[in-house]
């Protein structure tokens, strides 16, 4: 194919590796993201290569996400990778970030047994105690969310009551050192059921997301299994996602 007949032909390997590396240097050291690079004319020239030589070596770094291309006005060094693809936030955060004062609604707490669900969810039997938190969760004092969380009774002692008018996250890392560092999440379409739909003030039967998260600590330890339902009119779900290399 067209490589052999390229290798046969010229073998600009070694001034494309040259190229290459030298670019590679100033993408690591030397230069800032949104940065341009040097034309590609005067790569060419610098390192005796044809255009097309440069432009391919372009596309390599173009494909592992490292420059980005804009027609018309050249190459640009990309926005270091960021590994962790979606910010795990408490609604609080979530809320704030959106310029919005988070708050909660009637908030009830009860000790149960597991059951089966969630007693597997948290890696726990279902005969074991959880602490289900029940709570409305606001938005500039609107309903946007309703919110059941079950952790493990063994892992939080106290009734939390009382403190759960601000983040629940921000208790549990206050009280008991415990913070969700990693989570498992899916999202999924509903409609809200006539007595959700009254607990949000939303018409019956209106679209609705299900967030079900499972919530680990850094030792892996299961510490939070929540659903959470959003009401469709209010909310958008906004992620950050990256292409692989
Ligand atoms: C999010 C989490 C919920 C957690 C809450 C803590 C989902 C589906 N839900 O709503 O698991 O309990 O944040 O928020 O991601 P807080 O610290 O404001 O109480």
């Amino acid at each position: 194919g067209l490589d052999s007949w390229a290798m046969k032909t010229e073998r600009p390997a070694a001034k494309s590796d040259r190229l290459r590396r030298h670019l590679a240097d100033l993408l690591v050291g030397e230069m800032a993201p949104h940065e341009r690079l040097p034309a590609e004319r005067s790569l060419a020239e610098e390192f005796s290569v044809s255009r097309l030589t440069v432009r391919r070596v372009i596309d390599e770094l173009e494909r592992e996400g490292r420059v980005y291309r804009v027609q018309g006005s050249g190459t640009f060094v990309s926005e270091p990778r960021i590994r962790k693809s979606v910010e795990l936030t408490s609604f609080s955060e979530d809320m704030r970030s959106r310029g919005l004062r988070p708050g909660s609604l009637e908030v009830g707490c009860e000790r149960v047994p597991a059951g089966a669900d969630i007693g597997y969810a948290l890696q726990i039997s279902p005969s074991s105690q959880v602490l289900h938190i029940r709570r409305i969760r606001t938005a500039d004092d609107e309903p946007m969310c309703l919110e059941h969380s079950y952790l493990p009774g063994e892992l939080v002692p106290d009734d939390l009551g009382p403190d759960l008018h601000g983040s629940l996250y921000e208790v549990l890392s206050a009280r008991y050192g415990l913070t969700v560092h990693r989570a498992e999440q899916t999202i999924k379409a509903t409609v809200l059921d006539p007595d959700d739909a009254r607990a949000l003030n939303a018409p019956p039967f209106s679209p609705a997301f299900l967030v079900q998260r499972t919530g680990f600590d850094a030792r892996g330890r299961a510490i939070e299994r929540a659903d959470s339902l959003y009401r469709g009119d209010r909310y958008s779900y906004q992620l950050t996602i990256y292409r692989d290399p």
